[in-house]
């Protein structure tokens, strides 16, 4: 059994999305992010960071329960246990991990300074909303030219790539630019992922 720790946030979606493809049984722990549960002592001391999404496998490596945090090392974690959704082939992998890594450390952070910016400060900076409207742009144009050349964000086969980058598509662009009608290869590659069933699942945990 897996404890997931989430909120109904785009992070939270790629966990849920991961589970319900693998279809490993979970239990959802929802937290209020506006209340400031996340902060509370008893998450705390399953992540000591505080954010979601977190997962606890109770039926862990060396038969143990270990905990993770964060959508690129929790989806690694799955994918390498259920054998899927990774490829085997070095060059294949490292593509997986390179998208990995640019969706939480570019595309993430662009967007969260976006919503901090444009929704959350109290005064609005004309400086920083623009910087930040930029940075996304620039975002969105990385991953619409890497899908004008592969079915796949990281080749002909659907992975985890795939899976931590679908909530930007249906979730963070909604809020900005508000659609993809300047995005064709992000919109076709979304309808084809979007079509999964485990995708609609993980989309709608929590309920
Ligand atoms: N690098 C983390 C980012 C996680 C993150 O930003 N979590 C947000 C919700 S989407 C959160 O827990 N915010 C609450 C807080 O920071 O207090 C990941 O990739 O999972």
């Amino acid at each position: 059994m897996i404890d997931l720790h989430t909120a109904a946030t785009a992070n939270g979606y790629k966990v849920s999305i991961m589970l319900e493809e693998i279809g490993y049984a979970y239990r959802v722990v929802d937290y209020a992010l506006a209340q400031f549960e996340n902060l509370k002592p008893e998450f705390l001391a399953v992540n000591p960071v505080g954010r979601i999404p977190a997962i606890v496998d109770h039926d862990g490596p060396e038969g143990r329960s270990l905990g993770v945090y964060g959508t690129a090392p929790v989806l690694t974690y799955l994918a390498e246990k259920s054998g899927k959704f990774l490829p085997q082939d070095l060059r294949g992998r490292t593509r997986v991990f390179e998208w990995l890594a640019i969706v939480a450390s570019d595309i993430g952070p662009a967007y969260s300074g976006q919503f901090t910016f444009n929704v959350v400060a109290p005064e609005k900076l004309p400086w920083a909303i623009q910087f930040y409207d930029k940075l996304c742009e620039r975002m969105l144009a990385t991953v619409e030219r890497q899908l004008a050349q592969s079915e796949y964000l990281a080749g002909d086969e659907y992975t985890i790539a795939d899976i931590i980058t679908y909530p930007l598509a249906v979730v963070s662009v909604r809020r900005y630019p508000g659609n993809l009608d300047r995005h064709p290869h992000i919109a076709r590659w979304a309808s084809l992922v979007g079509q999964r069933p485990a995708v609609q699942r993980g989309m709608k945990v929590p309920s």
